[in-house]
């Protein structure tokens, strides 16, 4: 397996039209067609089979129940979004971050991995939250802000979602690292039957952070089993990712010393195959990978954006085609594998699941205020003690306010 399996693109030779312009008009090496930089891809977008040497293997055990599998996961997820985005429109959350497009590079990556895997998504990851059994209320708390996190990491061995952009990407390549001494002095067989891999997940915005440089440094140093996987949505809010990289950002990998590779992430078995190689090589103890999800953000970046400021609707349309999931139907249709029947099951488990997230989620009971200070330390600590006293001592001169204006109002 080479390195990468695109030819590397050189930076852009024209200089861009000022020392200090980023790469905002110049040649858009990072995106260009993607087929010229040799995605891997094993379902085109009229839902046709492709053979690729490298990939095919790691999938010939799919079979129609499995790709039925997948795209019931892929609908689920696209009905949960939906309805999330609504209780936020409603005034039920405080934000929402949907996914739509996203859901072929989630449920493949998710399903590529074995349960013993660690994962650590971003906030956007509710796809591969669902491959791990999060429960689809359990991911609205953090969202209705009446928990810092909303599920037990330890028990699906998904962390916990973490807002700030990357910082879970050092901490992935540290769990990696001490699963390595863990397993010291396993052998192979062992490994590859036993072995633990980490999966981190961040955005092509994130990639541009220290902490994604500093962690692939580390985890290449090491040879440690953590899978770095960006889904390149295309955008990073209203920042494209021509602006955050000269290069496709699998190329990146090269510099680290390990292979970067990227897949159509709108193609869940391409996804499924590249993120199986990827664990194995990491469990067997071969090292990182960088795999980067070739995708599109079809929605909003949250409900607090408006990507009409910022992208034309040509852009928009013209990733329609590409859907992950209009493709994945195709392919079930034609190959027999589905019919009418099944699509209507589907979306009525969804419409099913969308009523219960939406009364599960009304049902949460409110935080206390004790609630906000209890979290902040592991143990009490005494300012914040005496924060709390001050807050609730403070609420209280509302209440003490409130009788004596009514006092006042009757006499
Ligand atoms: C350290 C840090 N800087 C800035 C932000 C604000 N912020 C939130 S999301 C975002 C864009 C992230 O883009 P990308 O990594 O491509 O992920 P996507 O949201 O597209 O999935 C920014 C700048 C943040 N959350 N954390
Ligand atoms: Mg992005």
């Amino acid at each position: 397996m080479t390195s990468t399996r695109q030819d590397s693109a050189a930076p852009d030779s024209a200089a861009p039209s000022g020392a200090l312009s980023p790469n905002a008009e110049g040649t858009d090496a990072a995106n260009q067609d993607t087929e010229k930089q040799g995605m891997v891809q094993l379902l085109d977008q009229d839902g046709a089979l492709r053979t690729d040497p490298d990939f095919s293997g790691y999938v010939a055990d799919v079979d129609a129940q499995m790709l039925r599998g997948f795209y019931r996961d892929m609908a689920l997820t696209r009905r949960f979004d939906q309805e999330a985005t609504a209780l936020q429109r409603q005034g039920q959350l405080a934000l929402w971050v949907p996914l739509r497009g996203q859901e072929a590079a989630q449920i493949g990556s998710g399903r590529a991995t074995r349960p013993h895997d660690y994962i650590f998504p971003t906030y956007r990851e509710h796809g591969v939250a669902l491959t791990r059994d999060v429960d689809f209320p359990q991911m609205l708390r953090i969202f209705r802000g009446i928990s810092n996190g909303g599920w037990d990491p330890r028990e699906n061995n998904f962390h916990m979602y973490t807002m700030v952009l990357a910082a879970q990407v050092p901490h992935a390549t540290g769990y990696a690292m001490g699963i390595q001494r863990d397993q010291a002095g396993w052998d192979r067989a062992r490994l590859e039957r036993e072995g633990t891999a980490v999966v981190a997940y961040f955005g092509d915005g994130a990639s541009s952070e220290g902490d994604v440089h500093e962690s692939m440094v580390f985890a290449s140093s090491y040879k440690s089993p953590v899978v770095f996987f960006c889904q390149n949505n295309q955008w990073a809010i209203s920042v494209p990712t021509r602006v955050q990289s000269r290069i496709p950002l699998a190329d990146r990998a090269k510099g680290y010393g390990f292979p970067g590779i990227r897949v159509d992430g709108n193609d869940v078995l391409a996804v499924l195959a590249v993120t199986r190689w990827a664990l194995e090589r990491a469990r067997r103890g071969e090292g990182p990978v960088l795999i980067e999800a070739f995708t599109y953000r079809m929605s909003a970046h949250t409900t607090a954006d408006d990507p009409t400021k910022y992208r034309l609707s040509a852009e928009e349309e013209a990733w329609e085609p590409r859907d992950p999931l209009v493709r994945l139907e195709k392919h079930l249709r034609s190959a027999g594998h589905a019919d009418d029947a099944f699509f209507e099951e589907v979306a009525r488990a969804g419409d099913e699941m969308a009523a219960r997230v939406r009364e599960e989620a009304l049902a949460f009971p409110d935080p206390t205020l004790e609630d906000s200070f209890n979290n902040v330390y592991a143990e009490a600590h005494p300012l914040i003690t005496e924060e709390l006293r001050w807050h609730k001592e403070y609420e209280a001169g509302f209440a003490q306010n409130h009788a004596e204006a009514s006092q006042e109002g009757a006499r």
